[in-house]
């Protein structure tokens, strides 16, 4: 129940929900929406801890997070080639002296470090970590996830699931079962964009595929993820593309999507979520955090939009320079949902512009984040920036609509945060219907 609420129950009166506020009430009620609604986070890399050492979490995993070591290698003169021989509490130690005591932890992923640690009531300045390792060593994972979540203020985690990764595939054959607050995606990464390194993995699972995609392949390929979705039950399928994607086209990327993904998705009815933009290990020396971005040319998204109208497509792009025409191809296509201020640009300078032009030009059509956490408490600073990056520009949106004549209820603020956060993702993920 919110402040609001909570004072006027106190004080015997029943807020009306439905009476107009008053402008200057608008921003705190806005927040404290903001803050009571919980949030479903539709795109991560988190595990349920069924799944063991795939789960991370915990202050060395934190820190050695790629979005830091990247930053390292700009502050530190240690080569990459170094680094990775060193231990993870190691790689820990050095992030923790370099960025956060040789140097101020103000860019955003610092800050998020910072912002668990105080979360949880850890010194946010020491010298070194062991006081922050003996807490976490201290955590049971379970509760700990529970904690997590309420200081996160979110209800749903989705996962990324790769039925070809070989050390996660083994744990679906075995039969793991995420808890209810988990949900799987099956990811094609391998099969769309590295068919000719991995379609002999397709084969070692049972199914008569080949490196040409030729013979009964697309058919088998339909029976591989029609399997694999009875399997994960996943909620839909994924894939990231590069800056360079084209469709239609005659490559395997292409064909595939066309003749057997596409087709399955529509079958399953599931949709089909697209992260568009990423430029794969421009510098491998630095493993993960050597991803880049591009600007890709949406056409591709157009086409196939326009070309599968059965079809339902999340997209996500990382070009800050694709944002607009992004939103421009929303009005033209409600079998296409805009999500989240991906990897680089999830930064509060760049949410901001995103956020008012969806805003400006969708309404609440739109899911306007997604955490990406690749450990556990992550979600908990990536969360809280979004809240406090977002309520303004809603309470900027509400602030127009009130000049411009209609004033706003705290049940419109409800709903229309409910939509934003919780019922868009409902629409298009079936969340509730698992088994
Ligand atoms: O493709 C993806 O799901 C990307 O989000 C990741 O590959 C990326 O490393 C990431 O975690 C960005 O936040
Ligand atoms: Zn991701």
């Amino acid at each position: 129940m919110t402040t609001e609420l909570l004072k006027a129950s106190s004080e015997g009166k029943s807020l009306n929900k439905d009476a107009p506020l008053a402008p200057v009430q608008v921003p705190a009620a806005v927040a404290e929406i903001l803050a009571a609604t919980p949030i479903i986070d539709i795109h991560t890399h988190l595990f349920a801890p069924a799944f063991g050492k795939l789960s991370l979490w915990g202050i060395d995993e934190l820190l050695t997070y790629h979005y830091l070591e990247a930053e390292l290698f700009r502050s530190s003169t240690v080569t990459p080639e170094r680094y990775w021989t060193l231990s993870k509490s190691a790689q820990a130690d050095l992030i923790w002296r370099t960025l956060f005591i040789e140097n101020t932890p103000i860019s955003e992923a610092t800050r998020g470090v910072v912002a668990v640690l105080k979360a949880f009531h850890l010194p946010t300045n020491a010298a070194a970590l062991p006081e922050a390792r003996a807490f976490f060593k201290s955590q049971s994972f379970e509760s700990h996830i529970l904690r997590v979540l309420q200081l996160a203020g979110i209800s749903d985690i989705v996962m990324t699931n790769d039925p070809l990764d070989p050390e996660e595939f083994p744990l679906w054959l075995k039969g793991v079962e995420p808890p209810r607050q988990f949900h799987a995606v099956l990811r094609l990464d391998r099969i769309l964009n590295a068919w000719p390194a991995h379609w002999q993995a397709v084969v070692a699972q049972g199914y008569s595929v080949d490196a040409q995609a030729s013979g009964k392949s697309i058919s088998e390929i339909r029976r591989f993820l029609a399997d694999w979705a009875k399997r994960m039950n996943p909620v839909c399928m994924a894939c990231s593309l590069p800056d360079s994607f084209a469709f239609p086209s005659d490559s395997m990327n292409g064909r595939l999507l066309a003749e057997a993904v596409l087709p399955a998705c529509r079958e399953l009815n599931l949709s089909l979520s697209l992260m568009i933009g990423v430029r794969k290990q421009v510098n491998p020396r630095i493993g993960l955090a050597g991803d880049a971005v591009g600007r890709a040319n949406l056409m591709a998204l157009e086409n196939l939009c326009r070309d599968f109208p059965d079809n339902r497509f999340l997209v996500s792009v990382l070009s800050r320079e694709n944002q607009h025409e992004l939103c421009v191809y929303a009005r033209k296509f409600n079998n296409m949902l805009p999500f989240g201020c991906w990897w680089f640009l999830n930064n509060p300078s760049i949410v901001e512009e995103m956020t008012r032009e969806r805003i400006e030009m969708l309404g609440t059509s739109f899911i306007p984040q997604h955490s990406d956490a690749r450990v556990l408490e992550q979600v908990i600073y990536k969360w809280a920036n979004t809240r406090r990056t977002i309520g303004p520009i809603l309470a900027e949106s509400y602030r127009l609509l009130s000049e411009d004549g209609r004033g706003v209820t705290r049940a419109d603020i409800e709903r229309d945060v409910t939509r934003l956060f919780r019922s868009n993702a409902e629409a298009w993920l079936p969340l509730r219907s698992r088994t």
